[in-house]
Order: C-alpha cells, then structure tokens, then sequence
C-alpha cells in the first residue's frame, strides 16, 4: 500500500517534470537573477585605535613643600622649570599651606600629603612664591627658554 502510493506519487512528478519541460510555448525564463538580498551590512569594525597624538612633552617640576625654614621650605628651591613646562607643589609637610605666586597666581589650599595644580611655566623672568599662612616660606622659579631654540651664533663653522 505504502509502496504503491509513493510510486504513483512519483509516476506524477515524472510525468508533470516531462509536460512541463516538453511545452516549446513557454516563454523561455529569462535569466533574471533572482533579487540577491542586500548583503547584511557588515557589522563595522571597531574603530582602529587612533595613535595617540602625544602631547608635547612638556616636563613637570614637582616642588616638595618639606617644612616652615624660609628658603629651606621647598625642595627644590630654586626650582628650575623651563618656560612650557609645569610646577606643581607637593605638601610633604604635616600642616596645611597656601601657595602664591607673586605674579598673583594663587596656587591654593594644600593640605598635609595634597599636590597642588600645576602652575604653567609662560615667562623665562623669575617669579617668587610664597605661603600665605607662613610668610617666611619662601622660594623662586627661575623660568629657562628652551636650549634647543636659541640659535648657535657661531653656526657655519
Ligand atoms: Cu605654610
């Protein structure tokens, strides 16, 4: 029974492939490519990592704020920072202190184990500095252009 249905099944098939095949009036398919689905978008690939443009290297001096001894308060002190360069103070004393720079510039509040901001370097002049709470505590920055930049006057020989 199973068998027999299967192949009258098949004997149907046959013969609808062969009237099919054998019709000469069927207007032959055109070859028209079957709509090719958009090609799923490429998921985008994560952003190559942009080379980090390093910023000038510009050096920073750490000023250590070591106790209240007049000159002897700050190490270094002098402090020598190059003019593009930053200062920045760090209270490695216990007691708070507030940095000022005579040019105005209020560096602030530090309390004991606090760094400061950093003070950029825009003058090659000296520039003292001071702390507000104990005035005998007192340093300088002496500001240097760059060697690089001055011209070799005896350049050419
Ligand atoms: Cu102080």
């Amino acid at each position: 029974m199973r068998f027999s249905f299967l192949t009258a099944v098949a004997a149907a098939a046959l013969t609808a492939a062969a009237c099919g095949s054998a019709s000469p009036s069927a207007p032959s398919p055109s070859v028209t490519p079957s709509p090719s689905p958009a090609p799923a978008p490429a998921p985008a690939p994560a952003p190559a990592p942009a080379p980090t443009p390093s910023p000038t290297p510009s050096s920073q001096v750490t000023v250590s704020i070591i106790g209240q001894a007049g000159p002897g308060s700050f190490t270094p002190n002098p402090v020598n920072a190059s003019v593009g360069s930053t200062v920045v103070w760090q209270n490695s004393d216990s007691t708070l202190h507030h940095i000022v720079l005579d040019n105005g510039t209020d560096v602030g509040n530090l309390n004991p184990g606090a760094t400061s901001r950093a003070i950029s370097v825009t003058s090659s002049a000296a520039v003292g500095f001071h702390c507000t709470i104990h005035p005998s505590m007192v340093g300088t920055i002496n500001g240097s252009t760059p060697a690089s930049s001055s011209p070799d006057p005896n350049a050419g020989y």
